[in-house]
Order: C-alpha cells, then structure tokens, then sequence
C-alpha cells in the first residue's frame, strides 16, 4: 500500500522527509499541497492534520506530521539497519541533540529572518523606494533600503 506524503517540493521541511524516506527506501506518493490555495484548510486535510502543516505522512491510515517525527518514524520503521537512527541510546541521543538545535535554534532562526525579510521587504517598502539603485554617497540616504528592525 503506497504511503502518502502531502507536501509542496520547495519546502525544506518537506525535503527532510523526502530525503530519509529515499535513505530508507521508501517509495512516496507524493501529494502536492498548495498553501497559497488553501489546499492545507480544508476539512478532509484538517481530518488528517488538525494543525494543518506539511509535510504529513500518511502511511495507511497512520498521520503523522512535524518533519523530524516523519523522519524517525521512517527511519525506526522502515530502516534496513539502526545506521540512520541508531538504537544505542548515547548514539540516539546525539541524533536527537542535532534534530532539536535544527528545530528550535537552526532552522527558527532562519526562518524568524528568512520571513521577517522578505515580509518586510515585499509588504512595508513603498513601490518607489523598492526599485530605488542602492549605493554609497550622493544619494545614498535615498537609495538606501529599508532597515530591517
Ligand atoms: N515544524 C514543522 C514546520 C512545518 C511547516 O511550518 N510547514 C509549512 C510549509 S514549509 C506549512 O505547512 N505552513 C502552513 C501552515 O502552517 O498553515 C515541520 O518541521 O514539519
């Protein structure tokens, strides 16, 4: 039976399921889910996953999502060896070490910036401003881009 991966391909969370379910050997169904569309709200993905996010796994009936949940679950069930999610308790440890920096240090805080650009930059900065040359010396103070708080 095919497991079920709803998911959109330039999502980094996305790509870390994809990529340890190729490692396992795990062939996808891979189900892409347009957030612009509203593809994530409606009742049947709700009923799947009331937080509403991608990548979610749906193996049978069995939901899953936050992506590094998939991937030790991919790893832990579908692992031809324990090489990818060791069973040795300190080797575990030390991949969970690396998952939760990557989820609560790393990868929050390129988000927090990664969205705070461009958010700013695309919604706050005036047309005229925007399209303004940057650059040094005369004229600098009105080319300047947005300060980013
Ligand atoms: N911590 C989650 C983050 C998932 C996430 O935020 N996915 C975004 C797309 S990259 C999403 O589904 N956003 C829609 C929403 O939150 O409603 C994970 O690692 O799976």
């Amino acid at each position: 039976m095919p497991i079920d991966l709803y998911y959109l391909p330039g999502s980094a969370p996305c790509r870390g399921a994809m990529l340890t379910a190729a490692a396992v050997g795990v062939e996808l169904n891979l189900k892409n889910t347009d957030l612009m569309k509203g593809e994530h709200l409606t009742p049947e993905f709700l009923k799947l996953n009331p937080q509403h996010t991608i990548p979610t796994l749906d193996d049978n009936g069995f939901a899953l999502w936050e992506s590094r949940a998939i991937q030790q679950y991919l790893a832990d069930k579908y692992g031809k060896s324990d090489s990818l999610y060791p069973k040795d308790p300190a080797k575990r440890a030390l991949v969970n070490q690396r998952l939760y920096f990557d989820m609560g240090t790393l990868y929050q805080r390129f988000g927090d910036l990664y969205v705070s650009l461009n958010y700013y930059y695309i919604y706050s900065v005036p047309d005229d401003v925007r399209r303004r040359p940057q650059g040094r010396g005369e004229g600098e103070e009105a080319g300047r881009g947005p300060r980013v708080p």
